[in-house]
């Protein structure tokens, strides 16, 4: 497959990269067309944030690295984008938590869920749940197609990481009593709202935090991760996310033109 070359100096180069990354798994059929776009609707809300992982998403790892290490049926389920922007740090969050991993998807085909597989299985993954007959149970609460759930995954689990997910599903399983962990850089999204703890960032980001600070944390005792757990609020923690915002708005407002072309020899 043809790659589009990413200049290495261009001031967006990394953002390009990624992008470039999902175009070439759109092409190999692990992102789904409308991947694309939901990439694009994270990619704004980046800019709003800044680019970088911001404190209180820090503290929201913290919390979310708690739930998955004192979690009886830990479950991280993987969609298209997921896996072809952190399939590698999933497979090591997973073995560093414990956690299974479960193909999910909103645009489900047979290819499509091998081919998410086959790239799980080349980042490490030993096992991958969900795949063809093995998403044999079903969540009646959900309308589309990730209402399909592995019996030995997501329907036994009592916590689940969602990485770029549709609302639906965080408010099914929320209802089913189970933790949802989302991570979504829109931090007004339904399934930013419904989730148990949502990790305001880019997942890129954002997963290989999670597997340091899940490091850091295993060595911890149960009742200090309970603790954690207890003392975080999603609540709290969009309000953060969202004020972040509009201060960040705010101070570019006055501003106007926030970006300067610099001159010759200046630095
Ligand atoms: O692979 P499938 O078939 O399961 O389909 C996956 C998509 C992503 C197409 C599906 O789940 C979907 O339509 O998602 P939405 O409703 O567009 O929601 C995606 C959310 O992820 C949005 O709130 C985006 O802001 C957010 N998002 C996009 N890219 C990133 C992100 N959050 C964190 N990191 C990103 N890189």
């Amino acid at each position: 497959m043809k790659e589009t070359p990413i200049p290495p100096r261009h001031p967006r180069a990394e953002s390009l990269q990624v992008r470039e990354r999902l175009v070439q798994y759109f092409k190999s059929g692990v992102v789904a067309d409308a991947g694309l776009f939901a990439h694009g609707r994270g990619e704004a809300f980046d800019y709003l944030l800044g680019e970088r992982t911001r404190r209180n998403a820090l503290k929201a790892m913290k919390a979310a690295a708690a739930a998955l290490l004192t979690a009886k049926h830990p479950v991280i389920s993987v969609n298209g984008n997921a896996a072809a922007l952190a399939a590698k740090d999933l497979v090591n969050l997973a073995q560093v938590t414990g956690a299974k991993i479960e193909v999910n998807l909103f645009y489900r085909s047979s290819e499509r869920e091998r081919a998410i597989k086959a790239l799980l299985e080349k980042a490490g993954a030993k096992q991958v749940l969900g795949v063809g007959t093995a998403a044999s149970a079903t969540i009646p609460e959900i309308g589309s197609e990730r209402r399909r759930v592995d019996p030995e995954g997501v329907l036994v689990a009592d916590v689940v990481l969602v990485p770029l997910e549709d609302g639906d599903r965080t408010e099914a399983l929320v209802r089913m009593a189970k933790k949802v962990i989302a991570i979504d850089l829109n931090p007004l999204s339904r399934t930013a709202q419904f989730a148990t703890v949502t990790i305001v960032d880019n997942i890129v980001r954002a997963v290989p935090a999670l597997v340091k600070t899940a490091e850091e944390l295993g060595k911890e005792e149960q009742g200090k991760l309970d603790t954690i757990l207890a003392n975080f609020s999603n609540k709290r923690s969009l309000t953060e996310a969202i004020n972040l915002i509009n201060q960040r708005l705010s101070e570019l407002a006055q501003k106007g033109r926030y970006i300067s072309i610099s001159q010759k020899g200046e630095k």
